[in-house]
C-alpha cells in the first residue's frame, strides 16, 4: 500500500510538472508501460498521469482536487455516504454522466473530450484518487523566478501607447496571454504564461498584469517595456483560479494575493518581484456549524478593497468569507465571516463599500460590508448564481447589482442603495430561449446596455449568441449571433476604457475570435482573428480592472 501511495505521489508530481510544459492537454498519450492495478481497475502509469491531467483540467473545478466533491458530487471509488460509489456507477454509468452532462449544470463533454479521453475517465474515476503532495512556502520559493529585477526595469513607459486601454486576453488552451492595444486594436505580444490561464488582474498603478492558471502559476507582465514583457513567475500551488493585488492608498503595487484550489491556501507575495512572503491554509469548519471540518477548502474569488488595506477572499467549501488585512503581510490579520456554501465568484456594488458573492450550492448571494467586516444579508436568487464579478446598473428601481444563473434562465437585480428594498431582488427577467448556462453579465457606467452570455447552455444557437438588454426598461434589445466567419461559444465581456465598445470572446469552435461591438449601435466594429487567437476566454481592460469598473 505504501509503495502504491508513493507511486501515486510520483505520478501527481510528474503530472504537475508536465502540466507546466504542455500546451495542449487534450491528447491522450499512448503507452506500453506495465499495468498498475488500483481498486481492481487497471490503469498504466501513463494512463493515470493522463487521467489526472484531464481531471485537473476539466473536472477538479467542480468535483474538487481530491475528488471529494464541491459544487459537483464526490467521485470516490467507494462513495462518501452521500453520493454513489464510482465503482457502483461503473464505466457505463460514468460514461452517461460524462457524455450527457446533468441538468444541475455539468456540461456534456461528448464532442469536447475525445472518445479515448472519455473511456479513460470512466476507469480513472473508479480508481483511488491520487494523493496530493505538500506544497508550502519552501516549494513556492523554489519555483520563484525573478526574470528582470526591479532595478533593471524602466522607470517610465518606453512607448507612447495608452496603457490604460490595453487589454490582456487569455488564450486558455494555449496557455498564453495576448496584450492588445485597445486604441489601435494591434496585438502587441502573445506571451506563454502557464497551463489554462484563468484570470488576469492588474496592479493598482495599472503597470503590471498578473495571470494565474489552473497550474497555480502566476506570471507578471510589465507594460512599460516597448513590448510587454514577463518579468517574474512563480508557482504558488498546483491548481488555482484567482489572484489580486493591494489597491489601498499607500500599498499600490506592493503585495499580491494568490488563492489556491490545491493546496487550499492563501499565499501573499511581493507584487514587485513575486517573492513569497507568507502562506495560510484555509481548511477549517464549515459556516453552518462546527460539525464539519473541511480539509479541501478552496479559495475562489478574491477582490481588493479600495477603502481599506484588505482583500476579500472567499473560501468555497467552508462558506467563510475571509477579510485579509495585508498591512503585515508575513503575519496577515484574518477575519472569518460565516456565510453560505459554496462561495464562488462576485464583485463590488457601485460604491465599492459592499461585496456581493455567489454561494452557488445554496442558490444565494451573500452581501458583505467590507469596511465594517460584517455580513449584511444572504439573498436567495435562483439556481446556481454565476455573476462573474456581476455588474452595476442604475434605473428607476435604484442602483442594481446584477447576477446571471447557471442553473436556470434568470437574471436577478439586487437593489444596493439605501432605502426601501435595499439588498432585495427587485426584478427578475429571462434571457432569450430556454435553460441556464449563463456565465457572465456586463455593463459600464457610461452604457445604456446590459450584456449577457449563455456559454454553457447546451443549445448551440443560444451558446453562440449574446443578449443585450436596455438598462432602463430591462427589455431585450437584441440577440447578437456569432458574426460570419466566427464560431464557437460566446463567453465573457469587457468594455474599453471609454465605455463605448464591448469585446466578446468566441472559443471552443473552429473559428476562434474576439469580436468588438460598438456598444451604442450594437454593430460589429472589428473582428480580431488569426493563428494566435486560440480559444480566447477572459479579457481584462487595464483601466477597468484596476478601478473595478463593472
Ligand atoms: Fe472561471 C472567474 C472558478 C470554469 C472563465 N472562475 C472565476 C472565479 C473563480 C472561477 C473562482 C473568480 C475569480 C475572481 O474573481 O477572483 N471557473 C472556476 C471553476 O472552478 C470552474 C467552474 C471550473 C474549472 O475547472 O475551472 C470555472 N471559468 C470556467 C470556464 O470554463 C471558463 C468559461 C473558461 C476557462 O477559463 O476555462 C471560465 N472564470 C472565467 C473568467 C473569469 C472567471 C473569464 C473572470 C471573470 C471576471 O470578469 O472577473
Amino acid at each position: 500500500m505504501k509503495k502504491l501511495k508513493l507511486l501515486i505521489v510520483l505520478i501527481v508530481v510528474a503530472t504537475i510538472s508536465f502540466s507546466c510544459k504542455s500546451d495542449k492537454k487534450s491528447e491522450v498519450e499512448k503507452d506500453k508501460e506495465p499495468v498498475m492495478a488500483a481498486n481492481d481497475i487497471s490503469l498504466t502509469d501513463v494512463e493515470m498521469k493522463n487521467g489526472s491531467e484531464i481531471y485537473f483540467d476539466k473536472c477538479a473545478g467542480c468535483h474538487g482536487s481530491s475528488r471529494k466533491g464541491a459544487t459537483g458530487p464526490s467521485l470516490l471509488p467507494d462513495g462518501d455516504g452521500k453520493y454513489a460509489a464510482t465503482k457502483v456507477l461503473g464505466a457505463a454509468g460514468l460514461r452517461a454522466f460524462i457524455e450527457n452532462g446533468t441538468p444541475g449544470g455539468m456540461p456534456e463533454w461528448k464532442g469536447i473530450m475525445t472518445e479515448e479521453e472519455i473511456e479513460l475517465m470512466t476507469r480513472f474515476l473508479q480508481a483511488e484518487p491520487p494523493v496530493i503532495p505538500p506544497y508550502g512556502i519552501d516549494e513556492i520559493n523554489s519555483s520563484w523566478n525573478l526574470i528582470i529585477p526591479v532595478a533593471d526595469r524602466p522607470t517610465k513607459p518606453q512607448h507612447n501607447r495608452n496603457i490604460n486601454n490595453y487589454f490582456g486576453v487569455i488564450m486558455r488552451d494555449a496557455g498564453k496571454v495576448a496584450v492588445i492595444d485597445g486604441d489601435t486594436k494591434e496585438k502587441l505580444v502573445v506571451l506563454k504564461t502557464g497551463f489554462a490561464v484563468h484570470i488576469l488582474r492588474t496592479s493598482a498603478s495599472g503597470r503590471y498584469i498578473y495571470s494565474v492558471g489552473r497550474d497555480g502559476r502566476i506570471t507578471m507582465i510589465d507594460t512599460y517595456t516597448k513590448t510587454p514583457t514577463i518579468v517574474a513567475e512563480v508557482k504558488a500551488g498546483f491548481d488555482a483560479r484567482s489572484v489580486e493585488v493591494s489597491k489601498f492608498k499607500g500599498y499600490e503595487d506592493k503585495y499580491l494575493v494568490f488563492g489556491g484550489y490545491s493546496p487550499s491556501h492563501i499565499a501573499i507575495l511581493d507584487a514587485q518581484t513575486l517573492e513569497p512572503l507568507s502562506v495560510t491554509e484555509t481548511k477549517g469548519n464549515a459556516c453552518d456549524g462546527d460539525k464539519e471540518f473541511i480539509e479541501e477548502a478552496r479559495v475562489a474569488a478574491i477582490v481588493a478593497s479600495h477603502t481599506d488595506p484588505v482583500w476579500i477572499c472567499n473560501v468555497k467549501e467552508t462558506g467563510m468569507v475571509w477579510i485579509v488585512d495585508y498591512t503585515d503581510p508575513r503575519n496577515p490579520g484574518m477575519t472569518q465571516i460565516p456565510t453560505a456554501r459554496f462561495l464562488h465568484d462576485g464583485g463590488f456594488d457601485s460604491t465599492g463599500h459592499y461585496f456581493l458573492v455567489a454561494a452557488n450550492a445554496s442558490n444565494k448571494i451573500v452581501v458583505i460590508d467590507v469596511p465594517n467586516k460584517k455580513l449584511v444579508k444572504i439573498i436567495e436568487t435562483g439556481i446556481k448564481p454565476h455573476p462573474g464579478r456581476g455588474t452595476n446598473i442604475k434605473n428607476d428601481l435604484g442602483n442594481l447589482w446584477v447576477t446571471s444563473h447557471l442553473g436556470e434562465n434568470k437574471l436577478s437585480f439586487i437593489k444596493t442603495n439605501p432605502g426601501e428594498n435595499q439588498w432585495t431582488v427587485v426584478k427578475e427577467i429571462k434571457a432569450s430561449g430556454n435553460g441556464g448556462g449563463a456565465l457572465f453579465v456586463k455593463s459600464h457606467p457610461k452604457s445604456k446596455h446590459l450584456w449577457v452570455d449563455r456559454t454553457l447552455n447546451p443549445d448551440p444557437v443560444l451558446n453562440s449568441a449574446v443578449d443585450v438588454f436596455d438598462i432602463k426598461t430591462l427589455e431585450l434589445k437584441k440577440t447578437l449571433s456569432a458574426p460570419e466567419g466566427v464560431d464557437g461559444r460566446a463567453v465573457h465581456f469587457e468594455y474599453n476604457k471609454a465605455g463605448n465598445e464591448v469585446w466578446v470572446s468566441y472559443f471552443m469552435g473552429e473559428k476562434s475570435a474576439i469580436v468588438i461591438y460598438n456598444d451604442k449601435t450594437l454593430e460589429v466594429k472589428q473582428i480580431i482573428q488569426g493563428d494566435w487567437v486560440e480559444n480566447p476566454t477572459g479579457k481584462f481592460n487595464v483601466y477597468n480592472t484596476t478601478h473595478d469598473v463593472y
